[in-house]
Parts: structure tokens; sequence; C-alpha cells
């Protein structure tokens, strides 16, 4: 069975609790929900992580190797600033999908450019939390026989 890790950065604890407009009503829990619910409609194992310290999501990420076939990964706002984030996607051989809830093309210009992206497999920004269910899709099937 494909795994899957599915990790946060920083603040996305708070989601649901301000800015609706720009990052949607749901809580972190509904997501890992939507997510859980998809992950055995397509079969396969997640784990759901979330945390605020960037060397904490390299940690994770380290650890992947072997232990998952693939991560979805919100970078949260280290998207924007972390060479240190974007090195760790790009060494653990893994297919990385990065996902935003918020379009970021269509935000203030220090959010129009992920660093992350760089090394991402692909991307899924704007969509809510859709986007992560899209973006397990994505994962589940690079890991397998490929798109
Ligand atoms: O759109 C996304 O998913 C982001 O990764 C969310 C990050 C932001 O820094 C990125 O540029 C885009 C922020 C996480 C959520 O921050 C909150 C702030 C206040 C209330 C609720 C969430």
């Amino acid at each position: 069975m494909v795994r899957v890790l599915v990790l946060n950065g920083p603040n996305l604890n708070l989601l649901g609790t301000r800015e609706p407009e720009v990052y949607g009503r749901e809580t972190l829990a509904d997501v890992e929900a939507r997510v859980r619910r998809r992950a055995a409609a397509l079969g396969c194992e997640v784990e759901f992580a979330q945390t605020n310290h960037e060397g904490a999501l390299i940690d994770r990420l380290h650890a992947a190797r072997g232990a998952f076939d693939a991560v979805v990964l919100n970078p949260g706002g280290y998207a924007h600033t972390s060479v240190a984030l974007r090195d760790a996607v790009a060494s653990i051989g893994l297919p990385v999908v990065e996902v935003h809830l918020s379009n970021i093309h269509a935000r203030e210009p220090y959010r129009r450019r992920s660093l992350v992206a760089e090394a991402a497999r692909g991307c899924v920004v704007g969509l809510g939390a859709l986007g992560y269910e899209l973006a397990l899709e994505a994962a589940v099937r690079l890991a397998g026989k490929g798109m």
C-alpha cells in the first residue's frame, strides 16, 4: 500500500480561527478528516502532521525516506523564505507535492515565489482544502507507476 506523509508548516494549526476569506473556515482537523476520507477511497495510508518549526519540518522530511512513498507538503510561510527546506525537499528522493490553500500568485509579491516549488514535483495552489485531496491523489499516482 502506498504510504503518504501529509506535512504542514507554521501557523496552519490556526486554520479556521482567522482570515476565513483567505484560508477558508475549515480547521486543520477538518482538513485532516478530508484527507483521511480521500486516502480511504484511494486505498493509501496517510500520516498527517503539523509543526511550527523549520528544523522539525526538515527532520520529518529526512525521516520520510524509507518510511513513506511520497509527501504532500504545505510549507506555510517557509515556502517563500527557506532555502534549507527547499534543499531538504530536493534531497530525500521522494515525490513531494506542494500545496497551498490560498492562491499565492494572487497575493502579496513576497508570497508569489516559492523556493520549495523549485524542488517539488508539482504544486496545487488556491483550491482551499480540496487542494489537499488533489495533492494526495497526485502523490499516490507519482509514488506508484507514474501519472
Ligand atoms: O495558502 C497557504 O496554504 C499558505 O501556505 C498559508 C500560510 C502562508 O504563510 C503562505 O504564504 C500560504 C499561512 C498559514 C495560516 O496562517 C493563518 C494565519 C491566521 C489565521 C489562520 C491561519
